[in-house]
């Protein structure tokens, strides 16, 4: 017994944040919604975690909105609900974390003007230690296939 909590204490240790993210994070596939000035906008994305650390992203902003919030939706009770995540979001060491319809993804409260498909949407990501990551969410109806082999129709380049 006192062994297995020696363990679960170092582990612990082990998972504790550390002050600066290094290069260890990458964003994948930054996209967002159409929608409407005045009106509130999402925003998805991958965060990788490649380090041996986690890393926690702490908040967000964009020019594009009045403010950037992390929110999870959740099913509770047969009713969808969209919860803020003041604590942040946690991205473990060597795992990524996908912000996607029906989970977790930014809000972005207040557009200042419509955006419309084939815009992007510059949003900065706050991570623990202040390491920033800017990112342009590109704004679609659907949500980009894996991979990004996506052969949508008047889509080729
Ligand atoms: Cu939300």
């Amino acid at each position: 017994m006192s062994r297995l909590l020696i363990a679960a204490l170092a582990l612990t240790t082990l998972a504790a944040p550390v002050a600066h993210a290094a290069d260890q994070i990458s964003v994948r596939q930054p996209w967002s919604r159409p929608a409407q000035a005045g009106m509130n906008g999402v925003g998805f994305l991958t965060i990788a975690n490649t380090g041996k650390t986690p890393v926690t992203l702490r908040s967000a902003a964009s020019p594009a909105a009045g403010k950037v919030e992390i929110h999870q939706s959740a099913m509770a009770n047969g009713v969808m609900t969209m919860r803020r995540q003041d604590n942040g979001l946690v991205v473990p060491a060597g795992d990524q974390v996908a912000l996607a319809p029906g989970g977790y993804h930014l809000m972005l409260i207040g557009l200042k003007k419509a955006q419309g498909a084939g815009q992007k949407v510059p949003v900065t990501l706050v991570f623990d230690g202040g390491r920033q990551i800017q990112v342009e969410l590109a704004v679609q109806l659907a949500a980009p296939t894996a991979g990004g082999a996506a052969t949508q129709a008047g889509h080729h380049h």
